[in-house]
């Protein structure tokens, strides 16, 4: 039986949208809440601001079905779900939880015995305890017994959001045994993978730990890629050679790591205890250090002045999202040692640097970098690469994630740098 019927999701971005779409698809009236009024018009027309496959149809079939509409106030509603941003401060390392406050705030006026409030934002061991918790008592309810109070974390990959919702299992940590099961029942309602409910604090330590073991194995295989080009051969054949082994699964290595989660939830970790996340801390910047590996690589191969494409604004292929894109950092090292650069990007709309098309990006370019592994850039055919290298000044390519087609690139008198691959 479905105890809540109205839900509001406050925060209508990569996860807000999707999961409101989803419980309106599913029998709820749900209201999604933003601040950027030309999202809000973009959804109630029964569109998507974000490239997500799946999501325009998701959010066209949930407005249409008068389920969902958003809007800049919350409202009256049984169950609140805050899927807000929680940035780090880039100048301490630490959580800025200034949003899940303000959502907290904002839905706090709204609250009655009973409501449900749900964080789906990921963040620092305790936050539920000692920052939201708090401040939803100032209704003058209390948590626990007047309201029931849950972390349930996000775990879906973008790229494919829609049927990692569903399928995915999840993670509910309750503030009470109450809170956990009447959490379980709302998302039950679309979820088919496993429900699991624990305590809000391990809840928030668990999604942490998956995104840290990610950066860290990626830190791994980063390592070794800079070892395997000192060596003379390809890490890229050994981590598969390796893989075979049936208890090892190192990661790919890469330009570095970026999106809004991974470069950032280690140090949710580490600013709770600084001391002893040594590791943790470590493999950040070893994967923040891959661009100045790139930079080397490329005034190894043409010298200290040119013209650069950059193939990729997006933190990986097939999305349009360049939050934290190893890109950002590598425009602005080549922009500070006198490069030219010239960013192209087929997905991403919105970045810090002029975007190019790849004709303009190539005409007279000294060197292409390929930064994100996008379909476009992958299915690259010979006579594509004859074009372009006619309007190139020199044939200089830097494959920084090992998927393009080499031979192709190389049989069109193209010089060709793999990082992590020195073999002759
Ligand atoms: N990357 C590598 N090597 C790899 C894998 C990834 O360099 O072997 C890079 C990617 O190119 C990208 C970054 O790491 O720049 C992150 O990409 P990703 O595909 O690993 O992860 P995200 O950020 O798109 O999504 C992650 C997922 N977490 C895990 O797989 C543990 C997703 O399930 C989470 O829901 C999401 O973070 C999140 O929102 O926290």
């Amino acid at each position: 039986m479905i105890m809540s019927k109205t839900i509001c999701v406050i925060g209508l971005g990569y996860i807000g949208l999707p999961t409101a779409s989803m419980f309106a698809t599913h029998g709820y009236t749900v209201r999604g809440v933003d601040v950027n009024e030309g999202l809000l018009n973009q959804v109630n027309n029964g569109e998507s601001p974000i490239e997500e496959p799946g999501l325009n149809t998701l959010v066209r079939a949930a407005v249409l079905s008068k389920n969902l509409s958003a809007s800049t106030k919350p409202s009256e509603a049984d169950a609140f779900i805050i899927c807000v941003p929680t940035p780090l401060n880039s100048s301490t390392n630490t959580s800025d939880l200034d949003y899940v406050r303000a959502a907290a705030e904002s839905i706090t006026p709204y609250l009655k015995t009973n409501s449900i409030v749900v964080l789906e934002s990921t963040s620092p061991p305790g936050t539920i305890e000692n920052v939201l918790i708090p401040i939803l008592e100032k209704s003058g309810l209390r948590a626990g017994t007047d309201l029931f109070v849950a972390h349930c974390p996000e775990r879906v990959l973008p790229g494919k959001i829609l049927t990692e919702l569903v399928e995915n299992d999840r993670i509910i940590g309750g503030i009470n045994e109450n809170s956990a099961n009447r959490v379980k029942e709302l998302y039950q309602s679309f979820v088919s993978g496993t429900i699991y409910l624990t305590d809000s604090t391990t809840a928030e330590m668990c999604k942490l730990i998956e995104n840290t073991y990610r950066d860290v194995n990626i830190a791994l295989a980063n390592e070794l890629a800079i070892i395997s080009e000192k060596l003379g051969i390809s890490v890229w054949e050994a981590i598969e050679l390796a893989n075979k082994h049936p208890r090892v699964n190192i990661h790919s290595p890469g330009p570095g790591v970026g999106g809004h989660c991974i470069p950032i939830d280690p140090w949710f970790i580490a600013e709770t205890a600084p001391d002893d996340a040594k590791l943790i801390k470590l493999s950040r910047r070893i994967n923040d250090r891959m661009v100045e590996h790139v930079f080397h690589m490329l005034k190894e191969m043409i010298g200290v002045t040119g013209i650069i494409s950059i193939f990729g604004a997006a933190y990986k292929g097939d999305v349009d999202d360049a939050r934290e894109s190893p890109t950002l950092h590598l425009a602005e090292i080549l922009c500070k040692a006198g490069y030219e650069i010239r960013v192209c990007d087929p997905h991403v709309r919105r970045f810090k640097y002029k975007l190019y098309d790849i004709d303009s990006s190539i005409a007279n370019s000294d060197c292409i970098i390929l930064m994100s592994d996008h379909k476009e850039f992958k299915s690259t055919t010979s006579d594509d690469i004859e074009g372009m290298s006619g309007k190139m000044r020199r044939k200089n390519l830097i494959d920084t994630r090992n998927c393009l087609n080499h031979e192709l690139w190389k049989s069109a008198g193209f010089n060709v740098k793999i990082l992590g691959n020195t073999k002759k």
